[in-house]
């Protein structure tokens, strides 16, 4: 910490904290935008952003019924990566991982982005055979993947059990090596910055009710803060999509499940890199803070209780005291939950919807945090455009009827 930091830290507490400059403003609602956006997280912010600063657009409201990063963005594990199968897929999350890479120079805050590489776990024959297969498609697009064999997996993560005699045996990984981690809720608090600096009213405390519409075009939304009018409104509301669509007379095919992780208590660095396993559901990263960053599949039911089931837990506690041994005595510090929308295919909604003005982004499921910059880019595009970009046309409503589904399961992690 420089000795600026510490003398402002100090002025500041000397003044009960009461002179902070504010990174963004709490105005009251208008009574009409050009744009709304429905959804303080950070793909609602990202879009926010995207819209004023590609598109001109500032006259836009971005309406959170809580707190900025309050619902999954501030829940997330904060895993970044692009290696998907499908050459949609790849194209959207690389895009979203190279906005990362100039990020923090973008909005001129710190994302603390840490690309210390992303292992994926091989199980069983079929597990190495489905990741040699992903391998080979994500490096045909030009994207960053290895294949490691259980030495070379052993050398990067020295504490890992390669013994072939366990449960799960690790017969191999693959690496993205561009992949990390980033500060989850700088991410929001930065786009919020920039958002505003460029005119986009942030408020928050403002839970959107009802969608307004007229003769099948969408004219603004009802809030606890009252009305507010605009010709555009687009959802970014994960755990609640399907929810604010209804409010439209639109049913998605989305199905909200709770999503859980935890962290232990903090100790030494212990390991630099993130090591997942899909096949059971557990993955670790260690925070700067030195805690491990601990996660776990889906719960089996629908839920839109913000915490998960005790088994889940254990379960993957045991896989992840089997993989890594050294762990075993760690206490668990904290846990929480948070609501993932999932589609049928795994990917996520990135739309148009039947009714004119009103745009969709949702069904990111378990793994949205590392799509956030190329989420919003892209809703960006579509929202001021009324027209798709290529990178998210795929990833409209209609491939639901038409069956053009892009199944990413095998990639989308903690598989839901
Ligand atoms: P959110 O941050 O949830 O924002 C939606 C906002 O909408 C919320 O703030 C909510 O309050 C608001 N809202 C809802 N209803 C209303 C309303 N009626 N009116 C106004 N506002 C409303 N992804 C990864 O890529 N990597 C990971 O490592 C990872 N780990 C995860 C771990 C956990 C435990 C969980 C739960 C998720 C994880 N994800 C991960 C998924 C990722 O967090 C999400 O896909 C992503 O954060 C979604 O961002 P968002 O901005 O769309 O949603
Ligand atoms: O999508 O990489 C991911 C992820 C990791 C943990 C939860 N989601």
């Amino acid at each position: 910490m420089s000795k600026y930091s510490i003398f402002s830290l100090a002025r500041n507490a000397l003044n009960f904290h009461k002179n902070w400059e504010q990174a963004w403003r709490s105005p009251d609602p208008k009574e009409s935008y050009d744009a709304i956006i429905v959804g303080g997280g950070g793909h609602g912010l990202a879009t926010a952003y995207y819209l004023a600063k590609e598109h001109g657009l500032s006259n836009i409201a971005v309406v959170e019924k809580g707190w900025l990063g309050g619902g999954n963005t501030g829940r997330n594990t904060t895993i970044i990566r692009s290696n998907y199968l499908w050459d949609e897929s790849a194209a959207i999350y690389e895009k979203a991982l190279q906005l990362y890479e100039g990020l923090s120079q973008d909005l001129n805050y710190n994302i603390m982005l840490s690309q210390r590489g992303v292992l994926n776990l091989a199980h069983n024959l079929h597990d190495v055979r489905e990741l040699k297969r992903r391998v080979n498609a994500i490096a045909l697009n030009g994207i960053d993947s290895e294949y490691l064999s259980p030495a070379q997996i052993k050398e990067i993560v020295p504490i890992i059990n390669i013994s072939p005699h366990i449960r799960y045996p690790v017969l191999g990984a693959s690496i993205q090596r561009r992949g990390g981690v980033a500060r989850h809720d700088a991410v929001a608090w930065g786009y919020a910055r920039a958002a505003d600096a460029l005119g986009v009213d942030i408020i928050q405390q403002c839970e959107v009710t009802g969608i307004l519409r007229d003769n099948g075009r969408v004219t603004g939304v009802e809030t606890t803060r009252g009305i507010i009018r605009a010709p555009k409104v687009g959802l970014v509301t994960a755990g609640h999509s399907s929810v604010l669509a209804n409010m439209a007379g639109i049913r998605l095919p989305i199905t909200s499940y709770p999503l859980q992780a935890m962290v232990t208590e903090p100790v030494k660095p212990i390991i630099n890199t993130v090591v997942m396993s899909n096949a059971v559901h557990c993955y670790v990263s260690q925070s700067d803070k030195g805690e491990l960053v601990l996660g776990a599949g889906i719960d089996g039911y629908n839920s839109y209780t913000q915490r998960g089931s005790l088994h889940v837990v254990e379960e993957q506690l045991a896989a992840v005291c089997l993989l890594f041994p050294i762990f075993s005595r760690l206490r668990i510090m904290r846990k929480w939950g948070g609501i993932v929308d999932t589609c049928p295919d795994a990917s996520p909604i990135i739309s148009k919807t039947p009714v004119d003005g009103l745009y969709i982004n949702g069904g990111w499921g378990t793994g949205g945090f590392k799509a956030t910059p190329g989420s919003g880019w892209t809703f960006a595009h579509t929202i001021a455009r009324d027209a798709p970009h290529r990178l998210n046309a795929p990833y409209n409503l209609d491939r639901f009827t038409s069956g053009a589904l892009i199944d990413e399961h095998g990639a989308a992690a903690v598989a839901h």
